[in-house]
């Protein structure tokens, strides 16, 4: 009798599976309330995911920023916190790991993303100038617009169609650039904000050719370019994965040349960096550095710590090398593609192809009869709450917020439902619950009626807004 070899015996099912690169340690319990008890959850939360209590809520897919597991080095990383006011020596192993993976020369530490975005927004935009942008994301542009910038989208076209299955779609337009260039002087430029891996897209990448072609055509106008590097080594994975000449390049070797083609960043680092929290600002400009340093202590804290604790940026300085890990991001992202797979396979309208850190569903085609002025995405978001206990996010008008001249809703083409998977959390059993969810309320979506918006805040509207059934 012959025995199966099991180093050919994957290959002989005809599959090759991957695994995540670790096994777990600790584990936190869930609960599933009943459906009586949902429904009642959700009426007090005003029909917004993130007016839930964590309790209530089984499967946790809001966000991927600030949930990620950390790890056992991560862990005992925080035992070694310097909580000392100045000077922390955890500053210095944050500072070292930003300068050696994203390579910029200055680092501003700030309590989260948003925190560099207010600064950053402070020092270098003028009262009347414009910002470029692939894709707005929500908390960028309004810092922007405090600091008295317009924001002018110029991403591809294809960006704004859920089905189109270009490659690189967080690409920038050139010609748009141009084209605002023309209109509006590079002078009235204050810099071209781009994104990696374009949240509001879809997770969509940008390439290396189009980082580069943006660094060369600014250049000759002398205006800046600002990455938003939330997600930039997630960017780095599809860059290796679909771009000749990158796939014998490691992705630290990718994340660095891709931030090399700007001048400076704004970071999320509860995202990629598989932090709880934290944040920061590179500038390559020792004066505009000069300024974000003054700026700081205004807003965030002490230069040294910019609103962070020494042990959050000794776990953030050591996730920095856990994130640029080929085989980490494969597993992450790769966990996020089965998903995807799965409801692709069922024919659920998903936003393609599936991006880094979520899939969206494209409520517009969901619910074909919902009007975007009834809230689909919203509606969805609560659905799938309801039949399960899993939380997701709305990403499309109630997240697109009222433009700022004329106060009408922005509408954007985008009508989606984010399903967003934490890094090293869930497992792909978890996933299989949450694609039979979905299948659960797309077979029941004839019935399903909008939303009607019944409190709204001023800023960021999504976080806290309360809705009723129609
Ligand atoms: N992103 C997200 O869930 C959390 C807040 S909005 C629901 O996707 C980008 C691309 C982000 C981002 C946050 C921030 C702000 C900047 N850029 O949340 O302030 O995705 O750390 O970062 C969220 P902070």
């Amino acid at each position: 009798m012959t025995h199966p070899n099991p180093k050919t015996m994957g290959q002989q099912f005809g599959r090759r599976s991957w695994a995540e690169p670790w096994k777990i340690k600790m584990v936190e319990p869930l609960r599933v309330i009943t459906r009586a008890e949902r429904e009642r959850a959700l009426q007090d939360a005003g029909y917004n995911t993130f007016l839930l209590k964590s309790d209530d809520v089984y499967i946790d897919l809001l966000t991927d920023s600030g949930t990620n597991a950390m790890s056992d080095r991560q862990w005992a990383g925080m035992m070694l916190g310097d909580e000392a006011y100045a000077g922390s020596r955890n500053f210095y192993h944050l500072e070292d790991a930003m300068r050696k993976y994203y390579g910029y020369k200055h680092l501003v530490p700030t309590h989260q993303g948003r925190g560099a975005e207010h600064i950053l927004s402070k020092v270098a935009i003028k009262d009347g100038q414009y910002v470029g942008g692939n894709m707005y994301f929500t908390t960028t542009r309004l810092h922007q617009e405090l600091a008295g910038g317009t924001f002018v989208d110029v991403i591809i076209d294809e960006a704004h169609d859920p089905a189109n299955l270009h490659p690189f779609k967080g690409n920038v337009d050139l010609n748009k650039v141009q084209k605002l260039i023309d209109e509006v002087g590079a002078q009235n430029i204050a810099y071209i904000s781009l994104a990696a891996t374009v949240n509001m897209a879809g997770g969509q990448p940008v390439s290396m050719a189009n980082a580069r072609a943006l660094r060369e055509l600014c250049s000759q106008h002398g205006i800046r370019v600002f990455l938003d590097a939330t997600r930039a080594v997630e960017n780095a994975f599809f860059i290796q994965e679909r771009e000749a000449d990158y796939q014998n390049k490691s992705l630290a070797e990718i994340l660095h040349e891709f931030c090399s083609y700007t001048d400076g960043a704004t970071m999320s680092a509860k995202k990629d960096s598989l932090a709880n929290i934290g944040g920061w600002l590179a500038l390559n400009d020792d004066v505009l550095f000069e300024e974000a340093s003054n700026m700081v202590v205004v807003y965030e804290g002490l230069h040294t710590y910019g609103g962070m604790a020494g042990r959050d940026m000794e776990a953030l300085a050591i996730g920095i090398v856990e994130s640029v890990q080929d085989d980490h991001m494969r597993a992450r992202i790769g966990q996020v593609r089965y998903l995807g797979e799965l409801l692709t396979d069922w024919e659920i309208p998903i936003v393609r192809p599936v991006g880094g850190h979520a899939i969206f569903l494209d409520a517009r085609a969901f619910y074909p009869h919902i009007p975007q002025d009834d809230f689909p995405a919203q509606t969805l978001a609560a659905e799938l709450y309801l039949d399960s206990g899993i939380r997701s996010m709305e990403r499309g008008i109630v997240s697109a917020g009222r433009n700022a001249k004329t106060g009408d809703h922005n509408r954007p083409k985008l009508e989606l439902t984010r399903l967003t998977i934490p890094r090293r959390v869930y497992t792909q059993a978890h996933m299989d619950v949450v694609a039979e969810s979905v299948k659960a309320v797309y077979d029941q979506r004839a019935k399903t009626r909008g939303l009607k918006m019944v409190f709204e805040p001023k800023y960021l509207r999504f976080f806290q807004a309360r809705f009723e059934r129609l």
